[in-house]
């Protein structure tokens, strides 16, 4: 079999089992061509190789290049001197009223233009990109006028011209009522003008709204995804992260990809999950970073057989966090979540959270060719240490990146 590259002497988790497991090989081979993976298995059962070049693994770990589904990775300034105000005892309330918290991050990002956002993010992905990922989504979310949520937009999408990345760019208009405008005129703005533009100029493939009592309601929400579904995009949701609207429920009503958060869903929005396949993409970061208590339904949607997904949550203001691997260990620690479904979650199931579960997340023929190689002993090893990255090197459509 001709090939443009082979990874050989080399332990496989494909991710690709029947059982939902991680597919374990414990001598196996990947080869790539094109970008493409053109066969992936154990090394006696594979066909000979005519391999341009040939990649000695020593015996390191492969796995699908991690998949980070759920970032605001895009924004200017950052909220480190309000973290340190409010662990001095300053009240969020008093904080919001000197212009802090959410409004701080979009007044920077207004602020800035789109070279000074793509200098602020890119440590941010470059962090992504050293822990294995290669698929990213980014949502806007902190311009909330069509100027700056386009702008933010644009430099999510050239931020995967300046990596060797996959960006899955999302509109996040609905996130916050912006200051000085009434919540309902903004979402009718949203839905009139804002995801019309977003669609026509192809600057976003998803919609997400903040369903949350100090954001959007669940009627409005329901606004905002008929709205995008009517211009062709797929839907997202922030549901139940701080109160129960039953956002999750609506998300699986309307077909949306994924209902994030989730820490009050309840036995319906389970169900209504459950039957729709809506995939439930679990924040760690946020819950560890906000000191929440509520931990998600975890035992109850595993139960139902509703996908988990993981995934950072990068923000300034919740979850400051850029490092999928200790995304994974806070998911094991604090959600119990198993070795098998921490990596699942940044791989197979992240992909199905962003509809690209045909193409990205396992290593199977005829998939891209996106790996991580892991200097490990075994897959537990990513998801028990915290603090420490033993990725050895990043495969991005078949090379080096
Ligand atoms: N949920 C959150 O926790 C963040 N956004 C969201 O939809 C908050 C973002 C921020 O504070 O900047
Ligand atoms: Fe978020």
């Amino acid at each position: 079999m001709r090939c443009d590259t082979l990874w050989h002497h080399a332990k496989l988790a494909t991710l690709d089992a029947a059982d939902g497991g991680l597919g374990e090989i414990q001598d196996g081979v990947v080869a790539a061509r094109d970008g493409r993976i053109v066969h992936v298995g154990p090394a006696d059962a594979a066909p000979a190789f005519d391999a341009a070049t040939r990649v000695d693994c020593a015996g390191r770990w492969i796995t699908p290049g991690l998949i980070d589904c759920h970032t605001h990775l895009v924004y200017a300034g950052n909220r480190a001197g309000e973290f340190e105000q409010r662990l001095n005892g300053v009240s969020y309330a008093d904080i919001a009223k000197a212009g802090g918290g959410i409004v701080s991050t979009v007044r920077d990002t207004r602020q800035a233009d789109e070279q000074a956002l793509i200098a602020a993010s890119l440590p941010r992905l470059d962090a992504m990109l050293a822990e294995g990922v290669t698929t990213l989504e980014i949502k806007s979310g902190y311009g909330l006028t069509l100027e700056h949520e386009t702008k933010q937009l644009r430099v999510a999408k050239r931020l995967g011209e300046l990596r060797r990345v996959e960006i899955a760019p999302t509109f996040l208009g609905a996130h916050a009522v912006p200051p000085g405008v009434e919540a309902q005129a903004y979402i009718d703005e949203v839905c009139a003008t804002m995801i019309p533009a977003v669609a026509a100029q192809g600057l976003a493939e998803a919609v997400d709204v903040f369903c949350e009592h100090l954001a959007f309601s669940h009627a409005q929400a329901e606004q905002v995804f008929a709205a995008a579904s009517a211009h062709g995009l797929k839907l997202k949701i922030h549901a139940e992260q701080l109160s129960n609207q039953h956002g999750a429920a609506l998300a699986a009503r309307c077909g949306a990809l994924s209902a994030d958060h989730i820490e009050h869903l309840d036995a319906d929005g389970i169900a209504a999950m459950a039957a729709a396949g809506t995939v439930a993409v679990l924040l760690p970061g946020a819950f560890y970073f906000t000191r929440d208590t509520l931990v998600p339904p975890i035992a109850a949607l595993r139960a139902a057989g509703v996908p988990l997904a993981l995934a950072t949550d990068s923000n300034p203001g919740t979850s400051p966090l850029t490092s999928p691997l200790l995304a994974m260990n806070m998911a094991a620690t604090l959600f119990r979540m198993t070795v098998t479904e921490c990596i699942a979650g940044f791989t197979r199931e992240a992909a199905r959270a962003l509809g690209r579960q045909d193409r990205l997340g396992r290593l199977r023929a005829g998939f891209d060719c996106d790996l991580a190689i892991w200097d490990i002993d075994a897959p537990a090893d990513l998801v028990y240490r915290m603090g420490f990255n033993p990725l050895h090197a990043r495969v991005w459509r078949g090379q080096d990146a």
